[in-house]
C-alpha cells in the first residue's frame, strides 16, 4: 500500500509485539483475502505447488487500483477507420519494421521455411503490439493477473485462469514469477502473449533451451510465427481485395461496421450488389465489412488470412492495420 488512506482501509492488521519490531507488514493477497485460500489449494491440487510457495508469492503481489481502472475504463468510441489507420501506419513504424528485419533478417528466413509464414507479416505484429519492443508494458505480471483475478469480479475467471498458466510457466522457464513484466492484462513480451498463448504457442527458435518473448527476438519471431502457422495461415494467400457495392440492398443482414460477424459466401455477397474484381469462388465464406475513409467509404472483402489475423486480436480493423502494415514494411524494405 502506498498511502496513509490505503494503509486505514486495509484490513490486515500490522502486529507489534511487545519487544519485537513489526513483524507483519500489509499485504494486499495476504490469507484474510477470501480468494487466496482457493486458489492456493487449487494449485496445490492441479499442479503440485507447495502452499507455503503460492502463499508467499501471492503476498508479495500487489493490488493496483490503476490496473482496474485501466480494465473498466469504459470503452473509447469506436474510432473509425481513418484515425484508427493513423494511430498505427506512421513512417516512424514503417521504418521501425525494415530495421528489426535487417536485424532479424535470418531468424524470419528461418521462421518463413519452418511456418510457412511472410517476415513482413510477423515484423508487423511486432511493430503494432509493441513497437518492436520499445512498449513491452511495465506492470509487474503477477500484479496484473492477481489484482484482475482477484479483485476484478467481471473478468476473474478468465485472469485467475491466467495467474495459473502464469506460474506454471514461471515454473518451467525457471523464472521468477515477482520479476515479469507486461500489460495492465498480462500481457507479456515483444509479441504480448497472455500466459495460456505462451504455454499453447510460444516456441524456443534459438534453441538455447529457454522460451523467452520477453528479451530474445528470436524466440518472439519463432513464437508468432508458430501463433499463425497453428491458426493454419496460408503462405502467399492474398488477405484481403477491395470491391465496389451497388443498389440498395447490400448492407443487407450484414453487420458490416463491426466486419467480424458478416461471413457470407461470395455468391450471396453478389447478390446483394457486391462487385468482387478478384477470383474467388462462389462458396468461399469471407468477411464483408466497409471503412470509413473520411469522406467516403471503402468496401473491403477479408479472406481466409485475414480471419487468422483476427485470431490474433478480434477486431478487423486490427487485422488489416497489420496486413497494410506488413506490406508497406515489405516496400520500404524492397526499395
Ligand atoms: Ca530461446
Amino acid at each position: 500500500m502506498n498511502t496513509v488512506s490505503g494503509w486505514l482501509r486495509h484490513k490486515t492488521a500490522v502486529v507489534v509485539l511487545a519487544g519485537f519490531s513489526p513483524v507483519l507488514l500489509a499485504s494486499d493477497y495476504g490469507e484474510d483475502h477470501a480468494a487466496v485460500a482457493p486458489f492456493v489449494a487449487e494449485m496445490q491440487a492441479e499442479h503440485g505447488f507447495p502452499p507455503k510457495y503460492v502463499k508467499s508469492l501471492l503476498a508479495q503481489a500487489e493490488r493496483k487500483q490503476s490496473i482496474i481502472d485501466a480494465i473498466s475504463r469504459p470503452a473509447e468510441r469506436v474510432r473509425p477507420w481513418h484515425e484508427y489507420r493513423k494511430i498505427f501506419i506512421t513512417d516512424k513504424r514503417i521504418a521501425g519494421g525494415v530495421e528489426f528485419w535487417e536485424r532479424n533478417a535470418e531468424a524470419l528466413a528461418r521462421a518463413e521455411q519452418e511456418y510457412g509464414v511472410e517476415p513482413e507479416v510477423i515484423v508487423a505484429i511486432i511493430g503494432v503490439e509493441t513497437f518492436y519492443g520499445g512498449n513491452k508494458g511495465s506492470h509487474r505480471v503477477i500484479d496484473a493477473l492477481t489484482t484482475l483475478g482477484f479483485d476484478y469480479p467481471p473478468r476473474a475467471e478468465f485472469f485467475r485462469r491466467q495467474l495459473k498458466s502464469y506460474l506454471v510457466l514461471a515454473r518451467e522457464q525457471q523464472v521468477d514469477p515477482l520479476s515479469l513484466t507486461g500489460s495492465y492484462a498480462g500481457a507479456m513480451g515483444f509479441p504480448q502473449f497472455i500466459p495460456s498463448s505462451y504455454q499453447a504457442f510460444a516456441v524456443d527458435f534459438d534453441d538455447d533451451g529457454q522460451v523467452d518473448i520477453w528479451n530474445n527476438q528470436v524466440d518472439a519471431i519463432g513464437s508468432v510465427a508458430n501463433y499463425f502457422a497453428e491458426h493454419k495461415w496460408k503462405h502467399g494467400d492474398t488477405v484481403a481485395v477491395q470491391a465496389t457495392v451497388s443498389g440498395e440492398q447490400f448492407s443487407k443482414g450484414l453487420t458490416i461496421a463491426e466486419g467480424l460477424e458478416a461471413r457470407r459466401s461470395v455468391a450471396a455477397l453478389k447478390e446483394l450488389g457486391w462487385d468482387i474484381q478478384h477470383e474467388l469462388a462462389d462458396e468461399a465464406e469471407v468477411m464483408a465489412f466497409e471503412f470509413d475513409v473520411g469522406e467516403s467509404m471503402e468496401y473491403w472483402i477479408g479472406l481466409h488470412n485475414l480471419h487468422v489475423i483476427t485470431r490474433y486480436n478480434r477486431s478487423v480493423m486490427y487485422a488489416m492495420v497489420v496486413h497494410q502494415l506488413a506490406d508497406l514494411i515489405r516496400e520500404a524494405r524492397d526499395q
